[in-house]
């Protein structure tokens, strides 16, 4: 019989909860077999109390078993690395894939700006590309992609093709995890993403069409306010059918796709 699979969920904040206040540290989740309960629960419990965004003194650790005939197994989106030379190329660089999928410039720049201009927020903004209005039930909170991992035997495949490339670290694979999900919400087009952490400048735009595509640098060092967009065409689907994929169903990649390869962004966009 196959082990009983659980969702490990872990959200850390300093000064109280997020609830009363705190600052958000880190938050995680891992899809694990039971036999690794207790080694996945320290180390995220590590994660939250060395980090560099400071000591969590709220961490609340929560465990859900999960129904197996409820998985839905997907692909991951294949990885390439785009090499800039500072946050500023880097966001250049996300204009452009926001064009090759087709959107104007205008509603890229504007995107873009979007999640600039957004407070620090726990989860991601989900704005209709159309009117650039925001979605989320809670614009407080935004909204959090959740339910998501790599099924747990590729783990030495994708560590060892990561390692290679030297990007072999929780940011990808976590981000690599919640943008394949995304990208196949219903009516998303595309995510836009940079970390929250002040000594991680890359960041991320992923969509169907163009895979996860990283940046080297998306924000300057030193700054902790990272942030989400997911961008969603509401002529094709439902806010609440996206809302249901992105915060309800579990997802787990059991295919991963190969490394596309590191271009500077004249050579991947061929100007
Ligand atoms: C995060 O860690 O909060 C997001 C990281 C995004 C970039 C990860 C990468 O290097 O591909
Ligand atoms: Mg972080």
């Amino acid at each position: 019989m196959k082990e009983r699979l659980y969702n490990v969920k872990m959200r850390a904040a300093q000064g109280g909860s997020h609830k009363k206040g705190g600052k958000h540290i880190s938050g995680a989740e891992r899809i694990i077999p039971e036999g690794d309960i207790l080694w996945s629960i320290a180390k995220l419990l590590d994660r939250s109390l060395n980090h560099s965004k400071g000591k969590a003194d709220f961490i609340n650790i929560s465990l859900e078993e999960v129904r197996t005939s409820e998985v839905k197994y997907i692909s991951s989106l294949p990885i390439t690395t785009l090499e800039v030379k500072d946050y500023l190329e880097g966001r250049k660089g996300v204009i452009q894939c926001l064009k090759l999928i087709g959107l104007s410039s205008q509603k890229a720049e504007a995107l873009l700006n979007l999640l600039m201009e957004a407070p620090p927020l726990r989860g991601a903004m989900l704005v209709d590309i159309h009117t650039l209005k925001r979605l989320e039930p809670d614009l407080n909170r935004g909204v959090r992609a959740t339910g998501m991992d790599w099924a747990y035997d590729l783990y030495p495949r994708l560590n060892s093709m990561l390692e290679k490339e030297g990007i072999n670290n929780n940011h990808v694979k976590e981000a690599v995890a919640l943008a394949s999900k995304v990208a196949r919400a219903p009516g998303i087009i595309a995510e836009i993403c940079w970390s929250d952490d002040p000594d991680y400048t890359a960041g991320y735009m992923a969509s169907e069409k163009l895979g996860y595509i990283r940046f080297t640098h998306l924000k300057p060092f030193g700054v902790d306010k990272g942030g989400r967009i997911f961008c969603f065409d509401s002529t094709k689907a439902t806010v609440e059918d996206c809302l249901n994929w992105l915060e309800n169903q579990i997802t787990i990649i059991n295919e991963i796709k190969p490394y596309q390869g590191n271009f500077t962004l004249s050579d991947y966009f061929g100007d």
